[in-house]
């Protein structure tokens, strides 16, 4: 990936980050820590990886991306919003209003351009082998396809997550690619200490998976990832992305209380005073680039 790319993709995510802070601001709930972490890795994903048309949602032949960690949508919604699923303005204004396109959580019914609903974390893995065994079962081996599942560290906690993983790998489903966003926090302390994980490559290594391990906040390394990922036909892979939760406003990034609220309604360590923290973090995003 050359020089201008990287950076053309770094723009993009700065921009969805100061968007999705937007929305978060306005709506006056939702979760920040994640979203801001996983924007990187969806900017490559939407602008530069993935066979999608946005003006065709339903194409048959489009790739398929099942966001298992439904809580982290606000990243989801900003980047389908400029990659054309929707309109960026009315993401701003109507995130987490009842009726609309961008619920709490993904909800199909209201948004059909998402692959799935979530929310309850745990039954991505599971619904993403699903579609990649469909599809091998529709193409034999000359898949068409891929199928990407993105999942959190906190969902390594959940007991569907392994038994997706256990089916991928005894069907060497090699055209799943499962990314982890390993940020480690959950919904209320450090996956270390809640339930800890390490060593978390050799436990998919175990259930046969390809696995890759990069930060994920590297253009480049998320490239070279997915592209050795593709060019392994006989397992699933997974890529263990290192992620800094709250990436990009310094005073947000690796507390885990920024797990599940936006700027502006709680006192929280080391940040500023509620009523300034949404300010704070637009102006830091905004001098960026
Ligand atoms: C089945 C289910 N149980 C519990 C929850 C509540 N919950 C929401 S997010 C989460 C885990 C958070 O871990 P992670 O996804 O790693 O959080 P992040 O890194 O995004 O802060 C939990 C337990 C849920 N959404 N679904
Ligand atoms: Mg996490």
């Amino acid at each position: 990936m050359d020089e201008k790319k990287v950076k053309l993709l770094e723009k993009k995510a700065n921009e969805i980050r100061i968007t999705l802070i937007e929305a978060l601001i306005e709506a006056g709930s939702g979760h920040t820590a994640g979203p801001l972490g996983m924007a990187d890795i969806f900017t490559y994903l939407y602008f530069h990886e993935l066979r999608h048309d946005p003006k065709n949602p339903d194409w048959p032949e489009r790739d398929r991306l099942v966001l298992s960690n439904g809580h982290i949508c606000p990243v989801l919604y900003a980047t389908m919003c400029y990659a054309g699923y929707a309109d960026v303005e009315e993401y701003k204004k109507t995130l987490r209003k009842f009726g609309t396109k961008f619920q709490g959580h993904p909800h199909r019914e209201y948004f059909p351009a998402l692959e799935t609903s979530s929310g309850p974390i745990g039954s991505g893995l599971s619904q993403a082998v699903g579609m990649a065994l469909a599809e091998r079962i529709d193409s034999g081996k000359s898949y068409k396809k891929w199928i990407y599942a993105l999942l959190s560290d906190g969902e390594m906690d959940c007991g569907n997550t392994w038994e997706g993983a256990m089916l991928a790998g005894k069907e060497k489903l090699g055209n799943l690619i499962a990314i982890i966003d390993r940020n480690n926090i959950q919904i209320d302390g450090f996956t270390e200490d809640v339930m800890p994980l390490e060593p978390l490559a050799d436990k998919w290594k175990a259930w046969n998976w390809h696995v890759q391990e990069i930060d994920g906040h590297s253009f480049p390394e998320i490239h070279e990832a997915v592209q050795r990922a593709k060019a392994v036909f006989d397992q699933p892979s997974v890529i263990i992305a290192r992620t800094v939760p709250g990436k990009g406003v310094p005073f947000m990034e690796r507390h885990f209380q920024w797990h599940g609220i936006p700027p502006g309604v709680s006192d929280v360590p080391d940040a500023p005073p509620k009523a300034e923290q949404g300010a704070m973090a637009l102006k830091v995003l905004r001098e960026v680039c």
